[in-house]
């Protein structure tokens, strides 16, 4: 999270004194990182209404203005069914859900369900998380309709008892109108047959999003629903305050810190661990 942390640090770290506080100069810097003009607006008012008399306060303040805004969801894999990862491509969904996988296998059996039936080699990439971490794939071939394999893998759970099933999908299709429609119908096939409050819907973002992450985010809302946000990639060198955006404005709770590629980089979130990414 260097360009915000790094800037923030250094902006923070450079004054004395309460004089000459630069609040325009600190909008900047929030608005580079992707809070968006809305959240680094009120963020700055906040901060200028504490008035900090100390720069340790004021960096203070922001923190406790941020962490008043961000929601924990705790993630109790027990109490679920099916968890179903959601995003544009190339966030992190298919390494995030392997993690994921990781996170839950020591209180629950776990299946792979391969949804991502639209970009080749999809399939394969989760079957080799599947191989790494032992957990089965159930998968059928390129362009099969991606409903039917969770179908499937709700099917292979029932028979193999098996406590988890976790949904990749697609991040990208012909048109956004496809992606919502195979969502809604991946969401339909589960809704016959788990019920909704043992089913969860995790929107992964990552920590290189810009501002367009809030958009995205409504659309995958207002498609089928969100329930937390895994903000993966936040050991990159990147901005990291879209997510901070996206949460605040859709009032999305985070469940998830991914910080790297092996799969044991998960932590449950706390505004603490991201807080001390962002502004150490
Ligand atoms: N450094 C770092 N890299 C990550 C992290 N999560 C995922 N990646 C990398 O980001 C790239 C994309 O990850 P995927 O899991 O394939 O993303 P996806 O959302 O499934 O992508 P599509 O299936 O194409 O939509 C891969 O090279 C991953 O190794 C993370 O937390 N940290
Ligand atoms: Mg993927």
């Amino acid at each position: 999270m260097a360009i915000l942390g790094d800037r923030i640090r250094a902006w923070l770290g450079a004054g004395t004194g309460d004089d000459g506080v630069d609040y325009d100069a600190l909008e900047d810097l929030l608005l580079e990182a992707d809070f968006g003009p809305r959240l680094a607006d009120e963020l700055v008012a906040e901060v200028r209404r504490a008035r900090p008399r100390s720069w340790d306060r004021l960096r203070g303040a922001l923190r406790s203005e941020l962490s008043s805004r961000l929601l924990a969801v705790e993630f109790t894999p027990t109490e679920l069914k099916v968890v179903l990862a959601l995003g544009v491509n190339g966030v992190g969904k298919t390494t995030s859900l392997a993690k994921l996988a990781k996170y839950v296998m020591p209180t629950c059996s776990v299946v792979l369900a391969a949804a991502d039936t639209f970009r080749a080699a999809a399939a394969e990439q989760l079957v080799r998380h599947g191989e790494l971490l032992g957990v089965p794939v159930i998968r059928q071939q390129q362009g099969a309709d991606a409903a039917a394999v969770v179908f499937d893998a709700l099917s292979s759970a029932e028979r193999r008892g098996t406590d988890l099933v976790l949904v990749d999908t697609a991040g990208r299709m012909h048109n956004r109108e496809d992606l919502v429609r195979e969502l809604q119908k991946i969401t339909a096939i589960v809704a016959k047959r788990v019920p909704r409050e043992r089913v969860h819907h995790l929107l992964v973002t990552d920590a290189t999003a810009g501002q367009n992450a809030v958009e995205q985010a409504r659309i995958f809302d207002e498609a089928v629903g969100v329930d937390s946000l895994l903000l993966a990639k936040f050991d990159a060198s990147a901005r990291g305050g879209a997510v901070l955006a996206v949460a605040d404005q859709l009032g999305l709770p985070l469940s998830f810190l991914g910080s790297g590629e092996s799969h044991v980089d998960l932590q449950p979130f706390t505004p603490e661990r991201l807080l001390d990414g962002l502004i150490a």
